[in-house]
Formats: structure tokens, sequence, C-alpha cells
């Protein structure tokens, strides 16, 4: 592992031991990372607290729903307090109406396409930039997106369109913050049973096709993508940037 001593990372999307983000955190935390983890309400704060005490050192926990602009200037302010600057930042996070996530794309109301949106895609943005202020010159965000935004895949409706969105929001947070020496990239993460994956229809059909067909014939783990996530985070990739990295045993060249 490259070390991370003495480095703060904020990783926002742990909701339980499934979670990709929880991969990730895992990944910073073998590489010597002080970690900060949000939390979307309070009934996810002990859970996670319990869940943070297989980490190697003391984390903190915050509290922080990505629709609230407020929420989300307040938590970066009080991290920077707490921790001083930041080396990087973790955002796993997406929402969309289960009820969009099975059936044909085009019944998707006005509605459930804003806030699937807004949760999945918009909330990069805003992160990234009430983070600005307070990255270190060398610092370095990621993101979980998946191949549905680029290919249509069946069920998966309008949070593809939403990854389209985070995809394209990653190329221009890349060029932009660029200028302070600051990274952004997406990995692109073949399908791993979590809570959000039980929202997609016929989910397990997706699981099997990469058994199948994909090049390694295998799923991938949340312990690769945070082997990935550390790569992408530490100054391993510091070459890199607006990339988007797919940890898919090789699906998406098929
Ligand atoms: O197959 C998969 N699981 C893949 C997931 C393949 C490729 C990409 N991804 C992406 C997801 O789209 C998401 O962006 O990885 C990211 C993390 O997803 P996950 O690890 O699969 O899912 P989960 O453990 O459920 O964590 C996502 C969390 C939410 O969970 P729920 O189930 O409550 O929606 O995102 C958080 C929440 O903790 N979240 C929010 N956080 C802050 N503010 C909000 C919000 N408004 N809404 C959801």
């Amino acid at each position: 592992y490259p070390s991370l001593e003495g480095k703060t990372y904020v990783v926002m999307g742990v909701i339980n031991q499934r979670s990709i983000a929880w991969g990730i955190a895992r990944a910073l935390d073998a590489a010597g990372a002080s970690l900060a983890f949000t939390y979307v309400g309070e009934r996810f704060k002990a859970p996670l607290e319990k869940l943070g005490q297989e980490l190697s050192r003391p984390a903190s926990y915050y509290t922080c729903d990505v629709t609230s602009d407020e929420e989300i200037n307040q938590v970066f302010q009080t991290i920077h307090a707490d921790h001083g600057k930041i080396s990087g930042i973790a955002h796993s996070i997406a929402f969309a109406d289960k009820e969009a996530l099975r059936g044909e794309f085009s019944d998707v109301t006005r509605e459930q396409f804003a806030q699937a949106l807004d949760i999945s895609a918009f909330s990069l943005t805003a992160v990234v930039k009430a983070a600005k202020d307070f990255f270190t010159e060398d610092a370095s965000v990621i993101t979980l997106t998946y191949l549905g935004g680029e290919k249509m895949v069946p069920n998966y409706n309008v949070m593809g369109v939403a990854k389209a969105a985070l995809d394209a929001s990653v190329r221009y947070l890349a060029a932009e913050y660029g200028k302070q020496g600051v990274r952004v990239n997406a990995i692109s993460a073949g399908p791993i049973r979590t809570v959000s994956a039980k929202g997609v229809g016929d989910f397990n059909s997706i699981l099997e096709s990469i058994e199948e067909r994909a090049p390694l014939h295998r799923n991938v783990t949340t312990e690769q993508i945070g082997h990935s996530g550390l790569f992408l985070l530490s100054q391993m990739s510091s070459g890199v940037t607006g990339e988007i990295l797919h940890v898919d045993s090789g699906f998406h060249i098929l």
C-alpha cells in the first residue's frame, strides 16, 4: 500500500459492510489514512459507528444529506475544522425511486427524473465545490459510476441517464479543478449485491451475465473496488484525471 499516514479522506455513502464505499474505506485505512464518514440520516449513524470500530484508527462521523446545499457546505467546514486539509473524497452516493428501476424507461416521472439526477449526479459537483478551499494541493476525488450510463442496460433506466450525467460531470470537474491540482475520476464498478443494487429490477441476471460472459468470468468484490479506489485517491495515480476506470472483470469491452 502507498502510505496515506497523516492524510484525511472523506468517505460518503457507507450504509453497511456491503457498501462499495466500505471497501474503499478499508483500503484507505490499510494505507494509514484518517477517515471522515458522512451518512444520510440519524438512523444510519449508530450502525456506521459500529462498523468503524473495525478500522485501525478512530474515524469521525458527520451527517450530510446531499439534497441540501446547506448540509453539504456545513459538513465540509466542520470536517476541515476537525481535521485540517482534505486529501481526497470518495463519493459513493446514488438514489432513484425503485419504481423507475423496472419496466419501461419512458414511464419515469418528472419528479423521479429530477430526484435521481439531483442525488446521483449533481451531488458530486456540489460536494467538490463545497470542499474547494479545503483540498490539499494534490487532492483526489472519486465517484462510483456504472456501465448503464454508457450503454443501455435493462431496468437501469433513469439511473443510466444519471450516470451519464455523472460521467460528464467528472470530465468537466477534472478540467476545472485541475487548475488547482485536484484530480477527479470515476470507478465504473461491475454489479455488486448491495442495498442500492436490490432496487434494480432483475439484478440477479445482471450478476449472472458477468459470470457467463465477462473476460474474467467472475463478479467483482468491494475489496477490488477498494484497491482501485486507493490507487485513484493516492499519488499512485498522480497523472490520471477525468478518467472512468472500469473495475468490472472486463465486461465493458464486450
Ligand atoms: O452494483 C452496484 N452495487 C454498483 C453500484 C455498480 C456500479 C456503481 N454503483 C454505485 C452506486 O450507483 C452508487 O453511486 O456505487 C455507489 C454506491 O452504491 P452501493 O455501495 O451499491 O450502495 P449502498 O451501500 O446502498 O450505498 C449508497 C448510499 C445510500 O444507500 P441507500 O440504499 O440508502 O440509498 O448512498 C447514500 C445512502 O447511504 N445516499 C445518500 N447520501 C447522502 N444524501 C443520499 C442522500 N440524499 N441518498 C442515498
